[in-house]
């Protein structure tokens, strides 16, 4: 147990070293105001902190954990890789096992490189259309997330939306003249833009479902309305599901929704908590890729065995038992009864649930862009993220986040987070904690 005067050290002690005290800014509970913890370990649905208290937590390191923290399937696969050594620079069949499955399962992937983090893979995908295609330009959407590789640092929702940024100093003006931004869900405007420039773009890059600006679903035929575009005009067409991809299901969005692109970007879901990421698609795009093709891309790490370990535990556990169904019953309850505590208090709210991701916006709804995701009550978000913290509720600290669910959380997990709600809104809306 951490004394309260402890805790306040170990921050100071943080801050001293780490720029804001954490290695990645979201983290640090800027938008939502409120101390962070520092966590002691993770078990099943729960996080557990220094100071003794436990959370339910809704993050699962931002998308990994769809078992759960600490699950025996994944400890007992890194274990047996930890006996063998922990890299080894040199190709290995789990490598080629993880890349067979991702092919089985994701309908737009024929070929995959394995790479370290889902900011290098969406980096190196964005390579190999521009390297394919022979154009500079790309179209993006506000608000999506793609990492943060300096051409996509434009109105790029999540952590620098949640610090207030709207793009990021130190990334030149050259680096982002060729990305051209349009809203979420706004096909017109696309349409619009490519019937002029359309031959001027070597690709669409966005997450079909977004999660960096708060959770949005894309309206029925804006994917398909992309997919066409793109192939009409020569242009690649690049599904960012480093959070989609094994959360929405085992296809990922592209799957659910019946689009498939050219290019797929995944990340941290495929590593079940360790850093990986993944590009692949079409095998005469993929085949653009150093060693086979010009277009180059390389890492010490990339394909590492401990990662590949826990990745391919996890997604052939995904496979065999494919929880999404239940999942999202339990997404869809929880968003729907958040949404229903705040009408009961007068305060507009709206949400959905998708598989293992929900989210819920203070917004009446619908919320169909990153735009009228900012129209959203941030402030009373936060004061209600601290009132949630207390009860021991762990949410996303930014109303920018999509929450993320474990096979883990249950019925108990439900009421309690329910029931904590409840007491949180009226607090957080009353001004008490
Ligand atoms: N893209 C994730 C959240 N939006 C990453 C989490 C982080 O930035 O630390």
């Amino acid at each position: 147990m951490t004394e309260p005067s402890q805790l306040a050290a170990q921050w100071k002690r943080a801050r001293a070293v780490l720029p804001g005290g954490v290695n990645s800014p979201v983290r640090s509970f800027a938008s939502v105001g409120g101390e962070p913890f520092f966590v002691e370990r993770g078990e099943g649905a729960w996080l557990y902190d220094t100071e003794g208290k436990r959370y339910i937590d809704y993050i699962m390191s931002w998308g990994p954990h769809v078992l759960g923290h600490a699950h025996p399937v994944i400890n007992d696969a890194l274990r047996d890789q930890l006996d063998r050594g922990t890299s080894y620079g040199a190709p290995t069949l789990a490598e080629v096992e993880m890349a067979e499955r991702l092919v089985r399962l994701v309908p737009g992937i024929e070929m995959v490189r394995l790479v370290n983090s889902g900011t290098e893979a969406t980096m190196s995908a964005l390579r190999v259309a521009r390297g394919f295609t022979g154009r500079d330009r790309f179209l993006k959407f506000s608000g999506c997330y793609h990492g943060h590789a300096d051409p996509f640092l434009v109105a790029a929702g999540s952590g620098v939306a949640t610090l207030g940024l709207p793009n990021s100093p130190g990334v030149p003006e050259g680096a982002v003249r060729d990305t051209a931004i349009l809203p979420f869900n706004d096909l017109d405007r696309v349409t619009e833009l490519f019937e002029k420039e359309g031959d001027e773009f070597a690709a669409i890059i966005l997450e079909p479902v977004m999660g960096n600006a708060g959770m949005i679903l894309p309206e029925p035929g804006f994917l398909e309305g992309l997919r066409a575009i793109t192939q009409a005009h020569g242009a690649l067409l690049i599904f960012d599901e480093v959070m989609t991809g094994f959360r929405v299901g085992l296809g990922g969005a592209q799957k659910h929704f019946g689009v498939t692109p050219d290019l797929t970007t995944l990340g941290k879901v495929i590593g079940a908590g360790l850093p990986v990421g993944a590009f692949g698609g079409r095998r005469d795009i993929m085949e653009q890729v150093a060693p086979v093709g010009p277009v180059y891309q390389a890492g010490t790490l990339s394909g590492n065995p401990l990662a590949t370990a826990a990745g391919n535990a996890q997604l052939a556990w995904l496979e065999a038992n494919d929880p999404y169904d239940a999942l999202e019953q339990y997404g869809t309850a929880l968003s729907e009864g958040l949404v229903e505590i705040f009408r009961d208090l007068g305060v507009p709210a709206s949400g959905c649930a998708l598989g293992s991701m929900f989210g819920v916006f203070l917004h009446e709804g619908p919320v169909r862009s990153f735009e009228e995701a900012g129209e959203a009550d941030l402030e009373l978000f936060g004061r209600f993220h601290r009132a949630m913290l207390e009860r021991g509720v762990f949410l996303a600290p930014s109303p920018f986040e999509a929450g993320f669910l474990s096979v883990r959380h249950g019925d108990r997990e439900l009421v309690l987070t329910l029931n904590a709600a409840r007491e949180a809104a009226e607090a957080s809306i009353h001004g008490a904690s």
